[in-house]
This record gives C-alpha cells, sequence and structure tokens, in this order.
C-alpha cells in the first residue's frame, strides 16, 4: 500500500471502528455538523496574529492585526468572545489558547513569575497534569502544593486547605481538576485568597458544558477571578481552549496569549467554538441535565449490579463523570483493556488512595456521559451499558461477545442532538 492509501485507510479505520464503539471518555466529545463545517472551513487555513486593539464609534472590536484577509475572522472571533462572555457572565474571553493545557499557561504566563508557587490537587485526587510541575506549570518554573483531600466526600477538605494557603501563600490557588465529581469550593476559599493576595483559578475544562448549561456551579460568580478550560469535553466544541477573566486582568492574559505563547491561533477552532456557543446558548440547559442525569443513572445501575461506585451516600456524581474502584476486579488497566475489546472506551484512572507508582494499573475507571448523551442517549441506555460492563467486569463474560451486543446498541445512535443540524 502506498503512503497515501495507507493513511487514508487508517482514517477510514478509525471512523468505521469508532461508529461502532460507546465512548465513555470523559475528555471527549464529538461535535455537531456545523461545528465540523467550522472545522472543515477556509479558516483552517488562515492566519490572524494579532491582539484586540479596542472598539470602534459603533461599539465593534477592532483588532490590530499584522495580515491582510482577516476581516470576517475579526467578526467571527469577537462574535466567539461576545457568546462566551455572555454564556460564562464573564468581563472578558481570551479565544486564543489552543488547548487547555495551554489556557492554564497563559495565566501562569500573566499572572505568576518565574519560581512562584502554587496550589492544586494532587494527581491522585484529581489534578490535571498542567496543575504541577511535570507540565505548563513547570514550563513557568512554578512549585505546587497540595490540598488537603476528604476522599469521602471526593472533595478538597476546605478547613486544612485553608491552613495551607495561610501558611504557603501561593500566587495562585487553582480549583477545578480531571477527577471531577462535585462542585468545588469557590466561595470557600475567597477570603483566604484575599488575605494572601492570591489569584483564583478554576479549570473548568471538565465541566464547561455543565456550567453554560446551568447545572454546575458559577465559579466566576462565586469569586474566581479566572476561569480556563478546553473546549471539547461537556462543551461540544472542537478541541481548543479559552481563558475567561475579570477586566483587570484582560491586558496581562491577552499579551500572555499573543504575543506571549501563540503566534497564529487556530482560526477553524474559533469558528467552531461559535457555532458550539450558540448551539449551547439554545440547547445547552438541557443538555447538561440529561448528561448529568444520565450520569446518575449508569452510577445507580452499576452500584446496583455490585461494582464499587464512589460516593454512592452522595449520589454518586453531579457531573458527567461516574467513578469506580475496581481495584477488587484486577485494577484499572485491565478493565479498561476489557472494556475496550468490546467497544466500550473508557479510561483507567489513579484514585486518592492511589501513588503515583500505580499509573501503569490505577484502583479506578472513570467514565464519562456527555459523548453518549450528545448522541441521544438517556437513563434506559445506561441501565443497557451498565448490564455489559458488569458481564465484563464482574462476570467475566468474553469481551467480543459482548461487542455484538454493543454494536446492536449503538446502531441507533449515531446522529447529535442538542444542535441545529
Ligand atoms: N487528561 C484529560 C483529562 O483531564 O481528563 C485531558 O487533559
Amino acid at each position: 500500500m502506498d503512503s497515501y492509501n495507507e493513511v487514508m485507510n487508517q482514517i477510514n479505520r478509525q471512523d468505521d471502528w469508532r461508529k461502532d464503539c460507546v465512548n465513555m471518555i470523559a475528555s471527549e466529545n464529538i461535535v455537531s455538523l456545523s461545528v465540523n463545517k467550522a472545522i472543515c472551513s477556509d479558516f483552517g487555513h488562515r492566519y490572524a496574529e494579532g491582539i484586540l486593539g479596542g472598539r470602534d464609534e459603533t461599539g465593534a472590536r477592532v483588532f490590530d492585526r499584522f495580515y491582510q484577509g482577516t476581516k470576517i475572522f475579526d467578526e467571527v472571533e469577537s462574535l466567539a468572545m461576545s457568546l462566551s462572555e455572555k454564556i460564562f457572565n464573564s468581563e472578558h474571553a481570551n479565544v486564543v489558547p489552543i488547548s487547555g493545557a495551554v489556557a492554564n499557561l497563559t495565566v501562569y504566563h500573566a499572572l505568576a513569575r518565574y519560581g512562584d508557587t502554587i496550589s492544586g490537587l494532587s494527581i491522585p485526587c484529581g489534578g490535571h497534569i498542567s496543575h504541577t510541575h511535570i507540565s505548563s506549570a513547570g514550563v513557568m518554573g512554578l512549585k505546587e502544593i497540595p490540598y488537603a483531600f476528604d476522599k469521602d466526600e471526593m472533595n478538597i477538605d476546605v478547613d486544612k486547605t485553608i491552613k495551607i494557603i495561610a501558611e504557603k501563600k501561593p500566587r495562585i490557588i487553582i480549583l477545578g481538576c480531571s477527577l471531577f465529581l462535585f462542585p468545588h469550593p469557590v466561595k470557600e476559599l475567597r477570603t483566604i485568597a484575599d488575605e494572601t493576595d492570591a489569584v483564583i483559578m478554576y479549570d473548568a475544562a471538565h465541566v464547561l458544558g455543565l456550567i453554560a448549561g446551568k447545572k454546575f456551579q458559577k465559579p466566576l460568580k462565586e469569586g474566581a477571578d479566572v476561569m480556563t478550560a478546553s473546549t471539547h469535553k461537556t462543551f461540544p466544541g472542537p478541541q481548543g481552549g479559552i481563558v475567561l477573566c475579570k477586566e483587570k486582568f484582560k491586558e496581562k492574559i491577552d499579551n500572555a496569549a499573543f504575543p506571549g505563547l501563540m503566534s497564529n491561533h487556530h482560526l477553524h477552532h474559533v469558528a467552531g467554538f461559535s457555532v458550539a456557543l450558540a448551539e449551547m446558548e439554545k440547547f445547552g440547559e438541557n443538555y447538561a441535565d440529561q448528561i448529568i442525569k444520565n450520569s446518575k443513572a449508569l452510577a445507580q445501575a452499576l452500584y446496583e449490579l455490585g461494582l464499587n461506585v464512589l460516593c454512592e451516600p452522595k449520589g454518586f456524581t453531579q457531573s458527567h463523570q461516574v467513578v469506580v474502584d475496581v481495584s477488587d476486579l484486577g485494577g484499572g488497566e485491565k478493565i479498561a483493556n476489557d472494556l475496550e475489546d468490546a467497544n466500550i472506551i473508557i479510561n483507567k484512572n489513579l484514585l486518592p488512595w492511589d501513588t503515583l507508582e500505580k499509573t501503569g494499573n490505577p484502583s479506578g475507571i472513570r467514565i464519562g456521559t456527555q459523548e453518549l448523551t450528545h448522541v441521544g442517549m438517556k437513563e434506559d441506555e445506561m441501565k443497557e451499558i451498565a448490564q455489559l460492563i458488569k458481564k465484563i467486569a464482574v462476570d467475566g463474560k468474553s469481551p467480543q461477545k459482548i461487542r455484538e451486543d454493543v454494536i446492536e446498541l449503538k446502531k441507533g445512535f449515531n446522529r447529535i442532538h442538542y444542535c441545529f443540524d
């Protein structure tokens, strides 16, 4: 096979296979045809280096660009900013970052000095790698201080964490995480942030769609100074990032994004993000509501089937995620691999009682319902999927046999809902 046919074959195999899968990776989603049109549009070939210059006499945003050919894109970027500011009730939006980790790096670059300390959750407790020295924070030489964590609540231990912040005085207090079942204590940490002159950065990558749909907390209203996110998890946009912030941080954030970290941003992403913002403005509340109903239904069904689903006394979850401790069933690596053989795609996950050495085969699996909700699945399908997971993980049934049931279940669900298509 020549190179062209080889790569086209790889793309076609991926499309064919993933159409037959139930995808429950908590950090992914698939986009509508309209978002897809934006991603594949001419914007994907273009440059728009530059920065927001201000507003003209009609109030329209004016961008200082270094390239010609951007007059329509300027309208697109302006619309993306206005819609973001409206939907997230933010004083300013910067849609330049090309991923969630880059959005975090933009904030670090803007609001911290090299060598400062930041505070966040450790990775086993759900912190994202970009909150630590091994990723974006390390690029800025930032040293992280972990919070105290309450394993029963699967949340930050507020009293102990206030003491840690008072003593260590981190420059940035990070909230939001990757293993994210319940809202984080933004309000509760506002006073200590003021007392220590720290900035609260809320990483909403996982829950951006739930926030847009008004079904999770409102971080900016509750006291966060800055909210960062990727745009493609519960928020059903193309892959990219965003920073939302108070007016007083606008200039520093904009300069950190360009020319600080990005030369050209991804114009097709901004266009696709705008389409997804319009979708969420209209359909977001229903979409977010169903995501959470589906998570609760899946968690309840798995629990009733005997799996060790975390946080039963708390109703399992208030987000798109369901977390199961599978250490008694062979561990997260084994279960994730077995499920993949049955076309059920999830990921292994460290749990708060794991050390980083357990990364290869951690105790947990993390399951997300946002993509299946996007293709129209509801509580009945969640119960069916729970049965299929149990047959593999608990009963030891052959994944290859279960795969036929998964393909059959998925057949009716290949159209995107909660959109204008
Ligand atoms: N690792 C993914 C997560 O947070 O789930 C995305 O960075």
